[in-house]
C-alpha cells in the first residue's frame, strides 16, 4: 500500500478496457477461447504479465543466458546523450515500462542536459507500476511521472495530445518481437496514428544470430524462464478459475530458424482435462500436445527500416552494439 505522501507524487490512470466490437476479440479471456480452440493452441503472450510474471521477467532480464537487456542497456549508456541531443525537450512514454530500470540510462541523461520532461510509463501490471513510480520520485525530484495501467492496444487508442514540443514513444527490449507478423503491422499503424508531425519513436529490436547464442536466452540454467512460462498458467487458474496443474506441463523454447523466431510451448506431459470457469471453456489436451506462448522475432536492421519508413517513421540512427546483436532506432514521424 501507498502512504499519502507517496500517493501524491505521481498520477496513476487505468485505462478504460477496449470496447469496440472489432477489437472485443482480442480483450481479457475472448483471446484464450479462441486460443485454446485452433490447432495448434496458443495462449497470448500478454497472460505471462501478472505481479508474479513481471516480477519474474525481472529476473530473466538480469540472467547471464539473457543477452538481450545487458545488451541494450549497453547501448543506451554509450548513446543516451546523442538521443537527448537529438530530440531536445520531450514527453517521454514508454510502452511496457516494467520496472523502467533500463530507462533511468535515458532519464539521466535527460536530467543532465537540464532538459525538462515529462516520463509516462505504461504497463499491464499496476504492481509494478508503482513501485518503480515511487523509486523513480525520489531519485528525480523534479520529474513529472503519469502512470497508465493497460496494454498496448489500450494505452494507444487513449493517449491525450501532448502538451510538449515533442513526444517520444519508447518500446525497448525487443517487445516488438513477440507480436505477429499482422500484430507488428497494426502496432506500428497505431504509433503513426498517436504521433504529431516531428514526434519520435525509439525501437528497440533483437537482431538475427546464431541458434547456439539464442537458445540458452530462452532455457536458463536456472529454470526462470520456464517458471515464467509456466506461471501463466497461474495465471489463468487465478484469473479465470481454471485447474491447470503446473506439474503436468513443461517448458520448451526452439529457435524456428526459417521463420527467425524463437517460439515458446507449454507441452502438456499427459492428457488432461483444463476447464476455465469464468470462461465456460472446457479443453482437452493430449500427451505431447504443446501450447504455444509466445514468439520472440528477431530482425534485421534493413528490413526494420524499411518497415518504419513505410509508416512514415524515418529511421534517423541506428545505434547497435559492436557484435550487432541488438539494435535501436530512432525514428521521427513526418506525414
Ligand atoms: C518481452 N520479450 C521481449 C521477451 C523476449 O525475449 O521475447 C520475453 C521473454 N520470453 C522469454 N524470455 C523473455
Amino acid at each position: 500500500m501507498l502512504n499519502q505522501a507517496q500517493a501524491e507524487q505521481f498520477q496513476i490512470e487505468y485505462l478504460q478496457p477496449v470496447e469496440k466490437r472489432e477489437d472485443a476479440k482480442s480483450s481479457w479471456g475472448q483471446d484464450i477461447k479462441e486460443g485454446l480452440s485452433q490447432s495448434p493452441k496458443t495462449i497470448p503472450p500478454k497472460y505471462f504479465y501478472d505481479d508474479q510474471g513481471s516480477q519474474l521477467f525481472e529476473q530473466i532480464c538480469e540472467l547471464p543466458e539473457y543477452y538481450p537487456t545487458r545488451t541494450e542497456a549497453s547501448i543506451l549508456r554509450k548513446y543516451a546523450e546523442e538521443i537527448v541531443e537529438r530530440t531536445g525537450i520531450c514527453e517521454l512514454v514508454e510502452l511496457g515500462s516494467g520496472s523502467s530500470t533500463k530507462t533511468r540510462l535515458l532519464l539521466d541523461a535527460y536530467h543532465q542536459q537540464n532538459e525538462v520532461f515529462k516520463y509516462m510509463p505504461i504497463d499491464v501490471s499496476a504492481g509494478i507500476l508503482k513501485e518503480s513510480a515511487i523509486q523513480l520520485k525520489q531519485d528525480y525530484n523534479s520529474l513529472e511521472i503519469k502512470g497508465l495501467v493497460g496494454t498496448y492496444e489500450q494505452a494507444l487508442t487513449q493517449l491525450k495530445p501532448s502538451a510538449w514540443p515533442a513526444r517520444m514513444i519508447f518500446f525497448l527490449g525487443s517487445s516488438i518481437g513477440n507480436f505477429s507478423e499482422a500484430g507488428y503491422d497494426n502496432f506500428l499503424n497505431k504509433i503513426a496514428q498517436v504521433l504529431e508531425n516531428g514526434d519520435y519513436f525509439l525501437l528497440g529490436i533483437d537482431l538475427q544470430k546464431p541458434k547456439s547464442t539464442l537458445e540458452p536466452a530462452y532455457n536458463d540454467s536456472k529454470g526462470i524462464t520456464a517458471a515464467f512460462n509456466l506461471n501463466m498458467l497461474t495465471h489463468l487458474n487465478n484469473k479465470f478459475g481454471g485447474n491447470f496443474d503446473v506439474n503436468n506441463f513443461k517448458h520448451q523454447a526452439i529457435y524456428n530458424e526459417e521463420r527467425k523466431q524463437i517460439e515458446m510451448y507449454l507441452l502438456s506431459e499427459r492428457e488432461q482435462k483444463i476447464s476455465l470457469e469464468k470462461l465456460d471453456l472446457k479443453v482437452k489436451l493430449n500427451k505431447g500436445e504443446k501450447i504455444l506462448t509466445e514468439m520472440s522475432r528477431k530482425f534485421n536492421i534493413e528490413e526494420t527500416r524499411d518497415k518504419l519508413e513505410s509508416k512514415k517513421l524515418k529511421t534517423i540512427k541506428v545505434f547497435t552494439d559492436e557484435n550487432k546483436w541488438f539494435a535501436l532506432m530512432l525514428c521521427q514521424f513526418s506525414k
